[in-house]
């Protein structure tokens, strides 16, 4: 999978949404459109639609630009928590946390053919997610992070090397990772980060630049990746 897992959550705008001048400002639907826009500009082809206060009609439009945006470039769609909303916009995926509908739940609603990520705080979570049929985890706080409200405790870099020990599924570690915690996370064993506020600002740029640094390391063959039209993206791979 694609090692850069970038999250739509308004800490990923926050620059933009302050800047008076900009006619988007109060629009906190056009200012993540926007956002995703130019991430997918930098090479971001792997998108969570996170969504925490918005009602759920306009998240239907949200998501629905999003499916066209990123269906335009061959990007892979993933919805946070909601079943029935990756369903209706027909997402590539769903991210269920722990305290969501059980992934069985979403196996016999979205099918096999569709991805099912799950929160992990734990060894035991992870395990459990693996056995459960999950085609990722997400595993974390790595780090302190400000941008989840209900973040549960730091788990550390050495951590995400445990859980790689003990589990196939590739592992996207998450929580207050910044570009120069990239290697370390690379060396423990992480299969591919997911990022909020360390991308925001020029986010074009930021994403360019984290995947450069995948590449070096690599994680990623960009060249190859264009000409194959991203395959690492069916399932099983
Ligand atoms: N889940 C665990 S930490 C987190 C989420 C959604 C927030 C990650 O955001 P940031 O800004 O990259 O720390
Ligand atoms: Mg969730």
């Amino acid at each position: 999978m694609f090692p850069l897992y970038l999250i739509t959550d308004p800490a990923l705008y926050a620059a933009a949404g302050a800047i008076p001048s900009n006619p988007m400002r109060d629009d906190p639907q056009k200012l993540l459109l926007e956002a995703v826009g130019q991430a997918m500009e930098g090479g971001a082809r792997l998108i969570q639609y996170r969504d925490k206060k918005s009602p759920r009609s306009k998240m239907y439009e949200t998501a629905r630009q999003l499916r066209r945006m990123t269906a335009e470039r061959g990007a892979v769609l993933i919805i946070n928590d909601q079943i029935d909303l990756a369903s209706a916009v027909r997402a590539d995926g769903v991210h269920l946390g722990q305290d969501d509908l059980p992934l069985w739940v979403a196996r016999k609603i979205l099918g096999n053919e569709t991805f099912v990520g799950v929160s992990t705080h734990t060894l035991e979570e992870a395990v459990n997610a693996e056995s459960e049929g999950a085609d990722y985890i997400g595993f974390g706080p790595i780090f302190q992070t400000k941008t989840k409200e209900d973040a549960k405790s730091p788990v550390g870099i050495a951590s995400v090397t445990e859980i790689k020990q003990k589990v196939r599924l590739p592992v996207y570690a998450i929580g207050g990772i910044q570009l120069t915690h990239l290697p370390k996370m690379i060396t423990a064993g992480a299969d591919g980060v997911a990022v909020i506020s360390a991308l925001g600002g020029d986010i074009r740029a930021n994403v360019a630049e984290w995947l450069e640094t995948f590449k070096r390391f690599g994680k990623l063959d960009l060249d190859k990746t264009e000409e194959r039209g991203y395959p690492q993206f069916t399932k099983g791979s």
